[in-house]
């Protein structure tokens, strides 16, 4: 975990960065609030430890911008103050801070307080994992894979690099949950999307569109590149049929429409997948089981 230690001192800093470093925590060290407030913007912290008084921006200010701007992740904020009378200490708090540690610091209640942080954390970070995720196949659920399209796209304008979004239908599914139950057609599901998962490269995302509806996102893939990937799983999963407890073996395929940023001149994610949307439509009614860009 990486704790961002804004402090003027540099004694001060010492006296916390040295018991977090042997905790096992990631440091990392400014001097003052706008310091602090312009590393946030590029890198992501789990916790900040604040001093109260600093030049230019000072710890209370700090955190209330903070809280006001609402960044990706929560950002566990501790108050490090020689200020310790009670009104100080509720004006704190009242700015946003999670907790506080009254200087000079005592290295057992830093590590308490530590603790507390991590195990909030740890919290934060389990409920957004399971936020994102599908729960039958554990790919990542719509509305995960819709902000990751948003995101994936404008890095790619910003980047000058393609993005490939490839909108994938199991074929004939229905025909898989009424000739051998709903349960096999579950696990049909979750065999689909561990199939395509294992042909992908760590940075491309999958996400579960709808109910047999699984979208991917290919970034910096060209529509040619990603023809060929997409060629590369539609094969994998028409070769890796379901095998039922009963031994029987039951065939999948999948249909799949592509659409590139380099191909359609689009900047916006709802019409790319529109494209891919249509791309798959005309590979439905032209026999299934295919690519279409
Ligand atoms: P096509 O080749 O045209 O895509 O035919 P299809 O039968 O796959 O298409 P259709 O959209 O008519 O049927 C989709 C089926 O997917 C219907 C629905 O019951 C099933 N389905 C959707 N979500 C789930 C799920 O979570 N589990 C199971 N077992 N079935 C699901
Ligand atoms: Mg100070
Ligand atoms: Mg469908
Ligand atoms: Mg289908």
């Amino acid at each position: 975990m990486k704790v961002l230690l804004a402090d003027d001192d540099p004694v001060s800093r010492i006296m916390v960065r040295v018991p977090l470093l042997r905790l096992g925590y990631e440091v990392r060290e400014v001097a003052d609030g706008e310091q602090a407030w312009a590393l946030l913007q590029n890198e992501p912290f789990s916790i900040m430890i604040t001093d109260w008084l600093m030049p230019r921006l000072d710890g209370p200010g700090l955190i209330q911008r903070i809280r006001n701007a609402d960044l990706p992740n929560y950002l566990y904020s501790i108050l490090l103050t020689s200020k310790d009378a009670k009104d100080d200490i509720i004006a704190g708090l009242d700015a946003g801070a999670d907790d506080y540690l009254s200087k000079p610091l005592h290295p057992n209640e830093l590590r308490a307080r530590i603790s507390i942080a991590t195990r909030i954390i740890d919290l934060e970070t389990r409920l957004r994992a399971e936020r994102d995720t599908d729960a039958l196949t554990s790919l990542r659920n719509r509305r995960a894979i819709s902000a990751a399209g948003h995101a994936e796209l404008s890095r790619a304008a910003r980047e000058r690099t393609p993005l490939s979004v490839v909108l994938v239908d199991i074929d004939h599914f229905k025909q898989v949950n009424d000739r051998h139950g709903h349960q096999a057609g579950d696990q049909a599901l979750r065999l689909v999307a561990t199939t395509i998962t294992q042909n992908l490269r760590p940075y491309d995302s999958v996400g579960r569109w709808g109910g047999e509806e699984i979208l991917l996102l290919l970034p910096n893939t060209t529509s040619e590149h990603a023809a060929s990937v997409s060629e590369r799983v539609r094969s994998a999963i028409a070769t890796t049929p379901l095998i039922l407890e009963t031994g029987e073996a039951v065939p999948l395929s999948v249909s799949m429409g592509l659409a590139s940023t380099d191909s359609v001149d689009l900047t916006q994610f709802e019409p790319l997948l529109q494209c891919a949307d249509s791309a798959l439509y005309y590979a439905k009614q032209h026999g299934r089981d295919q690519v279409v860009i």
